[in-house]
């Protein structure tokens, strides 16, 4: 374990929150340097906390991606919502993420989309919830390289204005802009004490469910509208072979025939190129040779069944 020259080492979890799409999930990937959870253009695409390790001076800094807070619908929705405050209440450190141009549209009437009214208004809502749970976060405006700096200055005032930070960050994840300041700033804050994953460690979420995962990503990059949302992913077998090869066994649940249809397509050829787009990244994960096979099935009630959202660590009201 490292220390620095007092023989201090900092250990801590910091909770990464924002609405949907706000850019969570690659803030974490960049921070860790290696995909360590799932990141779409859509938005609800994580659905549990996921945990990615990060060493930055002698510090080990355990970040938890959740999912994006939103108005809940769905008792899928409430659960994954639910996650998200968990992971902050739970945490040593939170950043509030913000999609900075979106934001910005709405907030300074530049034609912003009916997305960035969505945004706007769980932004706001986690500010309030910040409030009411009594939660202090540090705020970061993310994807600056979208945006123009006299803009971005504005928004940063109005931030500002709620004193609901301790500090702002202007950050790109996808780009990279920012990170050394944000990396440092969470390694001096996390609080003392010994590293709680081994050094080489970047990631605890279990193979079989970071596997059903990456599936779950090249599903929503391929269907659209609700079908990623009618849609989870399974691991049900893994073997190893003696050749150094992995034989993994998924199960896609829909919940309706005609949504089991799409996800097969024609001839099956819509089945058959998330399997070759998954098992692609599986092969470079894993770092052996993957043999991957789908199945499409339909299952009503995958997000009302405890059992299948323990899995993932969810919890039904
Ligand atoms: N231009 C730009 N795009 C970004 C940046 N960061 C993230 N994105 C994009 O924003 C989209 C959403 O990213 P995610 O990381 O999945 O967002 P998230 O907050 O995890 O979303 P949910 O899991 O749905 O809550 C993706 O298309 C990303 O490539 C950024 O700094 N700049
Ligand atoms: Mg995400």
């Amino acid at each position: 374990m490292n220390k620095d020259s007092q023989g201090t080492s900092r250990c801590g979890f910091t909770a990464i929150i924002g609405a949907p799409n706000a850019g969570k999930s690659t803030l974490v990937n960049a921070l860790v340097g290696a995909k360590v959870t799932i990141v779409t253009h859509k938005v609800q695409t994580t659905r549990f906390n996921v945990r990615g390790v990060l060493i930055e001076e002698t510090s080990q800094i355990v970040l938890v991606d959740t999912p994006g807070i939103f108005t809940p619908k769905r008792a899928l929705d409430r659960a994954m919502v639910q996650a998200a405050w968990n992971g902050a209440a739970e945490a040593d450190k939170i950043i509030h993420l913000v999609d900075a141009p979106a934001y910005a549209r709405v907030l300074l009437e530049q034609n912003a989309k009916p997305q960035d009214q969505l945004a706007f208004k769980d932004v706001d809502r986690i500010i309030t919830g910040l409030k009411t749970h009594k939660l202090k976060a540090g705020l970061a405006l993310n994807k600056i390289d979208m945006l123009a700096k006299e803009d971005l200055l504005k928004l940063a005032e109005h931030f500002s204005n709620t004193g609901s930070y301790t500090e702002t960050f202007m950050i790109s994840a996808s780009k990279g802009h920012g990170l050394k300041a944000l990396r440092h700033t969470l390694a001096t804050t996390m609080p003392e004490g010994p590293w709680h994953f081994p050094a080489d460690q970047i990631a605890d979420l279990p193979a079989r469910l970071l596997a059903a995962e990456i599936t779950r990503e090249k599903l929503m990059l391929r269907v659209h509208e609700e079908l990623p949302y009618a849609a989870s992913v399974e691991t049900e077998s893994w073997e190893e072979h003696r050749n150094g090869a992995v034989r993994i066994g998924q199960v896609i649940y829909v919940q309706r025939d005609s949504q089991r249809k799409i996800v097969l397509g024609k001839n099956g050829q819509v089945i058959k190129a998330i399997g070759a787009t998954s098992r692609q990244d599986l092969s470079k994960l894993l770092d052996r040779k993957v043999h991957l096979f789908l199945h499409v099935k339909v299952r009503e009630n995958w997000s009302r069944d405890r059992q299948h959202l323990a899995l993932f660590g969810l919890e039904l009201e």
